[in-house]
């Protein structure tokens, strides 16, 4: 879709968008009210070298986010079979860094974390900034099923927000990973300053990317103190439920998260969100170093709105020492049936 023709849908009579948005994600998920829940964990946390103005993990702004090491292994490990104890079926690993090369200790680190994660049945999703053709394979070798890398606002906005890479630069890995045969997570963040038109800009770069992203997280601004955007105040919630809309009627096979920013939504700002097709939430206390509802509040929203967490279609059982363990329970539903 091109720039006028998402305008035209943004500015539609309110409820028109809504019910054709909604229309249209009932047509494409068949579970209507189900909600993805996808826990992120933060890796390599701070000390980042790019100047993204709303990023905490910038090492050129004082945040009070302290640099970090690597996590271990066995850590994340843990972690994201906690995610899946409770109910995440999406485990997104995140990393303060300007982007990964082949070769390097900590790229294998990573691979390894990957390998262990991708045992456990969830998407695996990574993120970790730029990267080309190799090290794309590799991730997905070894088992990351889904890349984010946000493009964030529109092509024109950008350099008021990041000058230390261009949104070429974005577009560059996105290609590497769309060529690499992992699905691409890109999405953006609403309340940076920019203009109604940047949104719908960002909107049309994302609709042009082939294939279209399997995922699309649309951040509102978490305004970090002692970053440049500390001060943005924010964004209006009927800007936001038509800017999901329109996302939804643009990409209607795409999941919507509904991502940062939710502490500042009330539930029924975020009832409208989900019917305007917003289809999952990161679920967890904490993003990466931001704050997140909690997980009891969001699950008694779900509850309140008839709405239930998506499944594993396989819930393989896991040890240290056998690996992937299928018992009657947890059998894949293929096999179960062939029996
Ligand atoms: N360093 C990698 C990169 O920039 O692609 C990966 C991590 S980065 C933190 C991932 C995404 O988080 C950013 O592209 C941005 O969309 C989102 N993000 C970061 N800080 C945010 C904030 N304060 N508010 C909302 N979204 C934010
Ligand atoms: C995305 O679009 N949002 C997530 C995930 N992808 C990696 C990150 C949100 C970060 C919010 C700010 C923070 O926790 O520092
Ligand atoms: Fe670094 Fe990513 Fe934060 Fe930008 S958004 S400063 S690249 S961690």
């Amino acid at each position: 879709m091109n720039f006028d023709e998402l305008e035209a849908i943004y500015h539609r009579p309110f409820f028109d968008l809504l019910q054709q948005a909604r229309q249209v994600h009932e047509a494409y998920w068949p579970e209507k009210d189900e909600m993805q829940l996808c826990t992120l964990l933060s890796i390599k946390t701070g000390g980042c070298s790019e100047d993204c103005g709303y990023c905490a993990q910038s090492a050129r702004y004082s945040t009070g986010v302290k640099a970090e090491r690597l996590m271990e292994r066995a850590e994340v490990l843990a972690a994201a079979r906690r995610a899946r104890e409770n109910g995440s079926t999406r485990f997104c690993m995140g990393a303060a860094w300007r982007g990964v090369r082949a070769g390097t200790e900590k790229f294998n680190q990573v691979l390894g974390m990957v390998r262990d994660v991708s045992q456990l049945g969830m998407e695996v999703c990574v993120t970790l900034g730029q990267l080309s053709d190799t090290e794309a394979l590799q991730l997905r070798e070894a088992g990351v099923t889904a890349y984010n890398h946000n493009i964030d606002t529109s092509p024109e906005f950008y350099p008021e927000i990041v000058t230390t890479h261009t949104f070429q630069d974005r577009l560059n890995t996105i290609r590497a990973v769309q060529d690499s045969g992992m699905a691409l997570c890109c999405g953006g963040i609403v309340g940076l300053g920019e203009t109604v038109e940047d949104r719908l800009r960002m909107l049309a770069v994302l609709t042009s990317l082939d294939p279209a992203p399997e995922s699309v997280p649309i951040n509102c601004l978490m305004a970090m103190p002692g970053t440049p955007l500390e001060d943005q105040a924010p964004v209006d919630i009927f800007d936001l439920v038509r800017l999901i809309a329109t996302t939804r009627l643009a990409l209607p096979r795409a999941r919507v998260r509904l991502s940062a920013g939710r502490t500042r939504l009330s539930p029924e700002g975020q009832a409208m969100c989900f019917f305007a097709g917003a289809n999952s939430v990161f679920y967890g206390d904490k993003l990466l170093t931001a704050a997140n509802p909690a997980a009891r509040a969001d699950l008694a929203l779900l509850q309140a709105l008839d709405l239930r967490p998506h499944a594993l279609p396989v819930a393989p059982a896991f040890t240290e020492e056998k690996g992937l363990v299928f018992t009657p329970e947890n059998i894949p539903l293929e096999t179960a049936e062939i029996r």
